[in-house]
């Protein structure tokens, strides 16, 4: 049994969110410690070391803006950082600003207890105990794996992956027949990395995804540099574009159905060649309007055919679903890998992966022999992490019990009967659906203002009202609603985990959201009780 360590806050998760969180509150004079499972920072970075795990938000947006002399001196290599860099970066951080020294490492929480006498949290962990006046999560919104209970896993004579767990060695597939499930954005990037090196590389696919190349290459020092010149532009440039990505595309109001061919080609070719989210925002009614969707989803059909040599694998290869509600992709030649003689495609949409067998797997009515399985199978997204850490609120009132309808927040940042609870990019905000270090430093300077505001009115909770909490799930889903986004199973609602609640999570919009964040806080913290 650990001792009990008091302090003014808690911050749980030494990503992005949590490390940037550490900063704010320490430079405030508030008493912090940070809690982190893993043996380092980085957070989700950190975890997905997965063969070709690399950003999709380009590395000059996809960095922390508080600090000019952070973003000055950092060298990006690529026009998207692959993994190993953004861990880098992210040590680099915590090193520059000794954080390193607030966290507990192989900290797991276990529990986390509200006491309404005190108005203290108690949080458990597996090593020692903690008690502060505020908890804030910061534990990400793609964090706990989601690893389907397939029968006979535990047979199984290989080895078994999960691109969110990947070990933290590296592992050589040379000459082995490696089997991948699922067809994810992990996939996606591992699948060409992984055809590399494997004799055989198996790919099971229960649902096509679209993707778009990124058009990775080296990132020319000269746009680095002018980049770094403008910065303070492109980062508020960035906050007023709704998700917060700036993309060498203007936004425009153009709708596809209405395009006539010759335009709408010549701007789909164009993007296409140029890579990156940009492509998804040809044109604005991409998400709104079902024919416009379905007209950019017919040319990357279009553009699957062509890259695809064998026919009935491209026929697989080429969703058929509304294009954009579930998270996209961007890839590096990951429709060219199924060229390949060694790389083969299996459709599963009908019977799923039917047993894992002590040499391979079955599905699709056959038996297949491999060496190594990895699961691409995704995140139970943006509430998994937060409702692991079992945590009770006033009244013995449990998260899940709370959330057993879908989570409910206000702002994404507060839960009712759940005092002194700040959960960073918390499902109600926009989060995912922007770039997230930006929406990772609006909530963390929300919160810190919101603490620094509550020791000058000498005030000690804060907790959303149930009313702007309701009111708050509607506005969510009701924009949601004017949107396609509802029509797909994705994680963005929870339809990837069995038996989760359906309920879309994150808010579509950042300006808005950031406004309505400052105007909450500039009528004393409306929506919220102080005490
Ligand atoms: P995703 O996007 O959730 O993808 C998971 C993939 O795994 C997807 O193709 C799923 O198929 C498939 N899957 C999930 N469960 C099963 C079972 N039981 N059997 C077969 N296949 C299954 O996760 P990623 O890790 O790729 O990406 C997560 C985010 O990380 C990504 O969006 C970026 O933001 C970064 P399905 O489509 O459900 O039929």
């Amino acid at each position: 049994m650990g001792s009990i360590e008091e302090c003014d806050v808690v911050v749980v998760g030494a990503g992005f969110g949590g490390l940037y969180s550490l900063y704010l509150l320490r430079q405030e004079g508030f008493d912090v410690r940070g809690l982190e499972r893993g043996t380092g920072v980085g957070g989700t970075w950190y975890w997905n070391r997965y063969p070709g795990a690399r950003c999709d938000v380009e590395s000059l947006q996809y960095s922390y803006s508080f600090d000019p002399e952070l973003q000055q001196e950092w060298e990006w290599t690529e026009r998207y950082a692959g993994q190993p860099e953004i861990l880098r970066y992210a040590e680099h951080v915590s090193d520059r600003f000794d954080l390193e020294s607030l966290i507990a490492f192989k900290t797991n929480v276990e529990a986390a207890d509200y006491d309404e006498s005190t108005s203290t949290w108690t949080v458990s962990t597996n090593r020692d105990t903690y008690r502060a006046r505020f908890l804030v999560a910061a534990t990400g919104c793609l964090s706990t794996t989601n690893l389907p209970e397939f029968e006979g896993l535990a047979n199984f004579e290989g080895d078994v992956y999960h691109t969110g767990r990947w070990p933290h060695k590296t592992v050589d597939f040379t000459g082995q027949r490696v089997a991948v499930v699922g067809t994810g954005s992990s996939a996606v990037q591992a699948i060409p990395v992984l055809a590399e090196q494997a004799s055989e590389l198996t790919v099971f696919q229960r649902t096509p995804n679209y993707s778009v190349p990124a058009r990775n290459e080296p990132l020319d020092p000269v746009v680095q540099a002018e980049t770094k010149e403008s910065y303070d532009e492109l980062r508020q440039a960035a906050r007023v574009e709704r998700s917060g990505i700036i993309s060498i595309f203007p936004p425009n109001e153009d709708s596809a159905k209405q395009a006539d061919n010759t335009e709408f080609n010549n701007r789909m070719d164009e993007r296409w060649e140029h890579g990156g989210f940009g492509f998804y925002r040809a044109y604005a009614d991409i998400g709104i309007d079902p024919t416009s969707n379905e007209r950019i989803a017919e040319y990357v059909r279009g553009q699957i055919t062509q890259v695809v040599d064998d026919p009935e694998t491209a026929r697989l290869l080429a969703p058929t679903n509304t294009i954009a509600c579930k998270r996209p992709c961007l890839d590096t030649h990951y429709y060219e890998t199924f060229n390949s003689q060694h790389v083969h495609l299996v459709d599963i949409s009908e019977g799923g992966i039917e047993e894992i067998t002590r040499t391979g797997l079955k599905a699709a009515g056959q038996d297949f022999e491999f060496d190594a399985l990895v699961f691409a199978t995704g995140f139970d997204a943006m509430t998994g992490a937060l409702l692991n850490m079992n945590i009770t609120g006033k009244d013995g009132c449990t998260l899940g019990d709370a959330w057993s309808a879908g989570p409910r927040t206000y702002l994404g940042l507060g839960v009712p009967e759940f005092p002194n609870l700040f959960t960073v990019t918390g499902p109600g905000s926009p989060s995912v659906l922007t770039n997230m270090i930006m929406a990772i430093e609006q909530h963390v300077e929300w919160i810190r203002d919101c603490l620094v505001a509550m020791r000058r009115q000498d005030l000690t909770t804060i907790e959303a009202t149930a009313t702007a909490a309701d009111s708050w799930v509607d506005h969510v889903n009701s924009i949601a609603d004017q949107t396609l986004y509802p029509t797909c199973n994705s994680w963005y609602l929870g339809a990837n985990i069995p038996g989760k609640t359906r309920v879309f999570m994150p808010l579509i919009g950042y300006p808005p959201y950031a406004e309505k964040c400052k105007q909450v806080a500039e009528n004393n913290y409306e929506g919220f009780r102080l005490g």
